[in-house]
């Protein structure tokens, strides 16, 4: 079900392997979607487009497997069909771990887990692994486990993780929780449930990496089947006397080593090392890794600095929750929030009002923005990105951050948070300089 990147790279392999193909996909006119010309030049049956609801139901019945793309929802009708014919029904990564020869290595969170995996994989390969990261960060499973590789470093989401039965990491680090995707999970329950998995099929062999300092992780982490390792400021991995320490209270690095090091650096510097040794990296590694690590685009990316104002990208901030994150490494912003909603309460990012000058509103979620600061900081409205950019520079002092941390989706304005976050720079770079 699906024909984006997870569903052609699932139906090249399983052709590949002899077995017959339907795919469904509900927008067979997009043109990045396979459906309209890549998998039926493969041999693969297409159903597409609104007339196949009918047609689905039959189709499930048919089958001996089916196989949901990450992003169709829980309450897609697929998955009901499956459930009342009695048809297995399993995510990409499931299917790509049972035909795994090499161990994979899994993270996931509801933030950092992109970078965290990034980490990773770079300090097993210094540590003389050869490596290839995968997963939600855009390379298929699937098509990952068939790389001549020592072993898959796996970025996993909670949809991912929802259909897993034997799903196994040597090795599984769980970030972080907070209120994200309830336009796909039912409740925020049942998406700490689905992330809980990257658990639940561990032996005592096995790690699990926790944050300490994360209540929702570490309950579930007493379930664990698996040795637990855990990071944070409570945690075995954490920071003392301004040098980060290993579990043993080996010395890792100085914080002031770091490149960059905001409280959400230090949290996944600590997850990423913890992790990496649990694999097999050395401590030695993991230093040359943390040391030069520069972080990844559009994660508070410093991309101007003129007239004594930093300004960030922080496009990849599509929730309430990472926005707050951000926001505790500066003492005053110029905060640029807004797009499309996620069905969440943007209202409690008031709780950072005290780090903030002024507030821009921008996209479909504006008024709700609006909603969070009226009265309690200063709050406009922005028509557009360059608009948007215009009204901070103004708002903005000597000393001040600007900050593009959306808290929302971007598909309002723009097709991804990539985009959005590349147009803000442009504007930004014209406007004021910097490089
Ligand atoms: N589709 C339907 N019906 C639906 C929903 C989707 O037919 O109800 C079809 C669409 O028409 C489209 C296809 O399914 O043709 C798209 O499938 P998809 O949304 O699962 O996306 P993929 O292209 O397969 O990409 C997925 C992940 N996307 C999602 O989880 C939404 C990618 O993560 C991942 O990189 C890729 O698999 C490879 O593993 C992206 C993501 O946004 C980065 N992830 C979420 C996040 O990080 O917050 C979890």
């Amino acid at each position: 079900m699906g024909a984006g990147v997870t569903g052609q790279a699932v139906v090249r392999r399983l052709l590949g392997q002899g077995w017959d193909v339907s795919v469904y996909d509900d927008r067979a006119a997009d043109p990045a979607s396979g459906a309209s010309g890549a998998l039926p030049a493969l041999g693969a049956l297409i159903e597409a487009g609104a007339r196949h609801c009918t047609d689905l139901e039959k189709g499930v019945a048919d089958a001996d497997l089916v196989v949901p793309s990450p992003g169709v929802p829980q309450a897609h009708a697929v998955y009901a069909a499956a459930a009342a014919r009695g048809v297995p029904l399993v995510s990409e990564i499931e299917l790509a771990f049972r035909q795994a020869p090499m161990p994979l290595v899994a993270i996931t969170g509801t933030n950092g887990k992109t970078t965290v995996a990034t980490m990773v994989a770079a300090m097993l390969r210094d540590a003389g692994y050869t490596v290839v990261a995968a997963g939600n960060i855009g390379l298929p499973l699937i098509d990952a486990v068939h790389q001549d590789v020592d072993v898959v470093v796996a970025e996993v989401s909670s949809f991912q993780l929802q259909y897993t039965d034997t799903f196994r990491p040597v090795v599984a680090t769980w970030l972080n929780l907070a209120e994200d995707h309830l336009d796909w999970h039912p409740s925020l329950d049942h998406y700490a449930a689905a992330k809980a998995r990257i658990w639940a099929n561990q032996t005592e062999d096995d790690t699990a990496v926790v944050n300490a300092d994360d209540d929702v992780v570490m309950q579930a982490a007493a379930l664990a089947p698996s040795h637990v390792v855990t990071f944070g400021v409570a945690g075995e991995w954490r920071v003392e006397g301004g040098v980060l320490r290993g579990g043993d209270g080996e010395e890792l690095l100085p914080v002031s080593m770091l490149p960059r090091a905001f409280p959400h650096d230090v949290a996944n510097a600590l997850a990423a090392a913890a992790t990496a040794v649990a694999a097999g990296a050395s401590m030695d590694a993991c230093r040359s890794v943390l040391a030069s690590f520069a972080g990844l685009p559009h994660r508070v990316e410093l991309v101007s600095d003129a007239g004594g104002v930093r300004w960030y990208d922080d496009s990849k901030a599509t929730t309430p929750a990472s926005v707050l994150s951000a926001l505790q490494g500066f003492d005053s912003v110029v905060l640029i929030a807004g797009g499309r909603n996620k069905g969440l309460d943007l209202g409690v990012l008031r709780a950072a009002a005290g780090r903030l000058r002024a507030v821009v509103a921008i996209g479909e979620a504006a008024d709700a923005v609006v909603a969070a600061f009226d009265g309690v900081r200063p709050v406009t409205t922005a028509a557009s990105m360059a608009d948007a950019v215009q009204q901070a520079a103004a708002a903005a002092r000597p000393g001040d951050a600007v900050l593009l941390s959306p808290g929302c989706a971007s598909y309002d304005w723009y097709t991804s948070y990539a985009e959005r976050g590349e147009d803000f720079t442009r504007l930004v770079r014209d406007r004021v300089g910097g490089s």
